[in-house]
């Protein structure tokens, strides 16, 4: 493969050349794993463009489609070209999320400003994460000033995409009752903001009322040293009618400044490097462990400690020598 030419391509914002190099990194074959790393560096050193990149979770039918749909356009208004990507760990579930609902990002996807990765069918989340990341690499190379990627908030979607994220976004369906929707503070914790979609018709005091409650729960979590003053916050907007978009996109514009100038911008993306760099040693590890000579090793190693003829901690040392020594 012409990695040079491919790579060429990409940078000069071809999205069919962008389309087969995310085909590319998708694929779980050693070769094809060796010519996405060249292509991937040949991408960056050519390119060093950066995106801003926004983490979107929220629970099933809660309007991530239909936001991204609503919001991407908003963006593309601006001038700017949008990427979104997925990492949808369950997406056996629908066969790839975003594929499925097509028809609610139809505009988007008939966009020339905008450009949308379907979540590959594999269920492995450390691949979806690998695949994802490296995704966002081709779209930087590739020129979008922002990267929109989206997970359904079900299990450890979120943190993998709040760690390839500059600004990770919550979003909420409004509640009635006086308890926070069984939202895990962890998840909280990550948010950088919370939108309560679906504000509304109907909806839209329960969703004024929703966002108070919010806005208070956020208060009292401890401040983390990368806000400024009065975020992670809370705020209204709705999807469908396309409201208060231009006011989250403001904020969103205002804590990315703010980080960028106290240096949190940069050290929230350094950070997050090496956080994958020590995930793909230990994922490569993992690997080594399943190649027939390594299981091998291990049931007989095994067998052994089952049977007391050695301890697990003797025999998982001379299992470890003999990986090394491969
Ligand atoms: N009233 C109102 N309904 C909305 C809004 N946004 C989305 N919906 C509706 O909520 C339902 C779910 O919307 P989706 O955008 O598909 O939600 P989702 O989060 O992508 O759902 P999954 O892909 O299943 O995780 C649809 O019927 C939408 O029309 C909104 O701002 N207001
Ligand atoms: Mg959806």
């Amino acid at each position: 493969m012409d990695i040079q030419g491919l790579g060429d391509k990409v940078v000069a914002q071809d999205r069919r050349a962008l389309a087969r190099a995310i085909t590319l990194v998708e694929s779980s074959r050693a070769d094809h794993r060796e010519t996405a790393a060249a292509l991937i560096e040949e991408i960056r050193q050519k390119s060093p463009r950066q995106a801003l990149r926004i983490g979107l979770s929220g629970t099933p039918g809660v309007g991530k489609s239909t936001f991204i749909e609503s919001f991407g356009t908003f963006l593309t208004e601006q001038g700017l070209r949008v990427a979104v990507l997925a990492v949808d760990p369950s997406s056996a579930r629908s066969g790839g999320s975003i594929l499925g609902d097509k028809t609610r990002m139809e505009r988007l996807s008939r966009n020339p400003n905008a450009f949308i990765r379907p979540s590959p069918s594999q269920t492995h989340l450390g691949g979806v994460a690998r695949r994802t990341r490296e995704a966002v690499a081709l779209c930087e190379g590739a020129g979008f000033d922002v990267i929109l990627i989206e997970t359904v908030g079900v299990g450890q979607s979120e943190t993998v995409v709040a760690e390839m994220s500059d600004l990770f976004i919550l979003l909420l369906a409004p509640a009635g009752g006086d308890e926070l929707q069984g939202v895990k503070r962890g998840i909280m914790e990550m948010a950088d903001i919370i939108l309560i979609n679906k504000a509304d018709g109907d909806l839209k005091a329960t969703a004024t009322r929703t966002c108070a409650d919010y806005s208070g729960a956020l208060r009292l979590l401890r401040k983390r040293p990368q806000d400024p003053e009065g975020f992670p916050k809370a705020m209204t907007v709705s999807a469908l009618e396309e409201d208060g978009l231009s006011k989250a996109w403001e904020e969103m514009q205002a804590l990315t400044d703010w980080r960028r100038e106290a240096g949190h911008f940069a050290g929230r993306r350094a950070a997050q490097a090496r956080f994958w760099f020590e995930e793909e040693v230990k994922q490569a590890l993992l690997a080594q462990l399943q190649a027939p000579r390594a299981r091998t090793a291990m049931d007989r190693l095994g067998q052994e400690v089952a049977q007391g003829a050695a301890s697990p901690t003797a025999a998982a040392q001379q299992m470890l020598d003999a990986l090394t020594k491969e």
